[in-house]
């Protein structure tokens, strides 16, 4: 049996494509694994541990903070400053950024903008949750840091990545050149190449939505929702409906079997539930360098206009023909078409 190739290794041998970088992308990359180490233990052990149900604070969407959410939060944030690669943390859980200026060393050049964990309402009932996470270069390296070199548009990402606490712990990322995925080998605490160069089928027959808000729906998504439903395909199944209610699960799922995750604007959430800079910009770089497509609906979420660091976007993100037809269902619907 071969021997497993660790992060750390990968990670050394494709600093090749990166002549520019020193290593300091690496040991960034290397400083999240060492925290999404530390939080799968909790995860995994969350049923045991005084961890569970809420932290009696809520974050600053005014949404209950489970105590796992704010121990993850404080995992990646001390990792981050521990490491000295990283300049600004800007987490979902935190109302502004973190800059981290040690007075004893030079300054970091990279953000890294996290949502710590994501679909933490699900970890009482034992459903998958995951960490997401996006690399950013500070704009330049002589003004101070500010909010401003964190709203970068999504496509200025150098990295980006998730990890998913499930049957198994994986580590999926890009730095542009491919996406990778990891599996941790709780034996060894290494998280060892499992799905090399990952694809995402062109076409799929999942559509992954909360049907819980049709009647907010916006038109061009009714009429693609009913288009599943009734949509008989004369040599593969039916569209299927999967919806885990946790993002990264869901799209881990689309990434591997094919498919399309969405989560458009409703009357509730006129700018859509998902935030850009953390949730969305990574998770749609890693789908696009799968192969797949990340559209707010109209146009490429990577090109999105970033103004805040909480701002929200509509998402239909997975297997490039099916984000493609719903886009045309909905430009149909405005009759734009
Ligand atoms: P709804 C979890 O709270 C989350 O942020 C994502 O992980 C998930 O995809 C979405 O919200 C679920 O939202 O409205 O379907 O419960």
């Amino acid at each position: 049996m071969s021997t497993a190739i660790t992060l750390g290794q990968f990670i050394i041998e494709k600093q090749a494509d990166f002549p520019y970088a020193k290593g300091e992308l690496s040991r960034l990359l290397r400083d999240i694994a060492i925290a999404a180490k530390i939080i799968n233990r909790e995860v995994n052990k969350a049923g045991l541990m005084d961890i569970l149900g809420n932290a009696g604070s809520n974050n600053i969407h005014s949404e209950p903070q489970q105590k796992l959410d704010v121990f993850a939060n404080e995992q990646f944030i001390s990792a981050l400053k521990a490491g000295g690669e990283c300049c600004i943390v800007a987490s979902e859980e935190n109302e502004d950024i973190i800059i981290i200026d040690p007075p004893d060393r030079k300054q970091g050049k990279y953000i890294v903008a996290i949502d710590p964990l994501d679909g933490s309402s699900n970890i009482d009932v034992n459903v998958p949750v995951g960490s997401i996470f996006s690399i950013i270069r500070k704009s330049n390296d002589v003004d101070p840091c500010a909010l401003s070199d964190v709203l970068q548009k999504g496509h200025m990402q150098v990295a980006a990545g998730y990890i998913i606490y499930g049957s198994s712990t994986m580590l999926v990322y890009t730095t542009g050149k491919g996406v990778n995925g990891f599996t941790l080998d709780p034996s060894i605490g290494e998280f060892c190449l499992s799905h090399p160069d990952m694809h995402i089928p062109e076409d799929g027959n999942i559509y992954s939505i909360n049907e819980g808000h049709y009647v907010n729906f916006p038109k061009g998504v009714k009429q693609y929702i009913k288009y599943c439903q009734e949509e008989q395909h004369p040599t593969r199944r039916p569209y299927i409906s999967r919806y885990i209610g946790s993002m990264v699960a869901d799209i881990h799922r689309n990434l591997i079997k094919g498919g399309i995750f969405i989560y458009p604007a409703t009357a509730s959430s006129p700018e859509g539930k998902l935030r850009l800079v953390y949730e969305c910009n990574p998770i749609a770089f890693i789908i696009e360098q799968a192969g797949g497509r990340a559209s707010n609906g109209h146009g490429r979420i990577l090109d999105l206009e970033v103004s805040g660091l909480h701002q929200r976007t509509a998402v239909f993100i997975g297997s490039i023909n099916m984000v493609s037809q719903v886009e045309r269902f909905l430009k149909e619907a405005a009759g734009l078409a």
